[in-house]
């Protein structure tokens, strides 16, 4: 790659950790994904100030963002690589509203992508509200890096990583690390 490009990811989380809002792209750069709601950081604003944005553009929402991760992402013969800043919020304001961009929807989050042994206590903000007919997070239909630190947002830990793409959207080579369990 020749240059980087700051983007911004961010996700609305239960506070138990067994939901999760995600958005159905529906046009543009990863189209028919389900992914966190974000875009490009405009010049004058900060990567906080472009997520709380893109959250309202896209879901229609606002929520007290925290950043929880970074990842860096390069694919064959794409000019500028992207740096991503990861958000989450355990509270949000608003309605969640269907956006041009993205379809949200609430996810379960399956045992998979959960810390084993206790969940990080509840932090009272919302009653934990029941996932059980909800479907579990789209894995198959997500970018492949996804799986790998989604258990680290989700343990309420902090992470970074890499992953490369070839020119056909395949991860070749990733790496990822948190910092240590709560
Ligand atoms: P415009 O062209 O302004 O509408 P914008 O909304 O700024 O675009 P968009 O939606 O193309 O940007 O941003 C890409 C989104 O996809 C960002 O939230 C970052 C995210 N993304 C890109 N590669 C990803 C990957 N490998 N894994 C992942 N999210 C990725 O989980
Ligand atoms: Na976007
Ligand atoms: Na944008």
């Amino acid at each position: 790659y020749k240059s980087v490009k700051l983007y911004t990811n961010a996700f609305v989380i239960s506070p138990d950790s067994r939901k999760v809002l995600l958005g159905l792209k529906k046009r543009g750069f990863g189209v028919g994904l389900w992914n966190g709601f974000g875009g490009k950081v405009d010049p004058e604003e900060t990567p906080l100030q472009a997520a709380i944005r893109e959250l309202e553009e896209e879901a229609g929402i606002k929520a007290p963002l925290e950043q929880c991760g970074t990842l860096f992402f390069a694919v064959d013969g794409v000019d500028a690589a992207f740096n991503i800043d990861v958000y989450r919020a355990y509270e949000y304001t608003g309605t969640i509203t269907e956006s041009d961009e993205m379809r949200p929807q609430w996810f379960s989050v399956q045992d998979d992508l959960l810390p084993r042994g206790h969940l990080p206590a509840n932090t009272g903000h919302a009653p934990a509200e029941d996932s059980a007919e909800l479907p579990p997070v789209p894995l198959e239909q997500m970018w492949a890096d996804d799986e790998f630190w989604m258990p680290l947002m989700f343990a309420r830990r902090y992470f970074v990583g890499r992953a490369d793409f070839n020119a056909d959207n395949k991860m070749l080579k990733w790496w990822f690390a948190g910092s240590p369990p709560a």
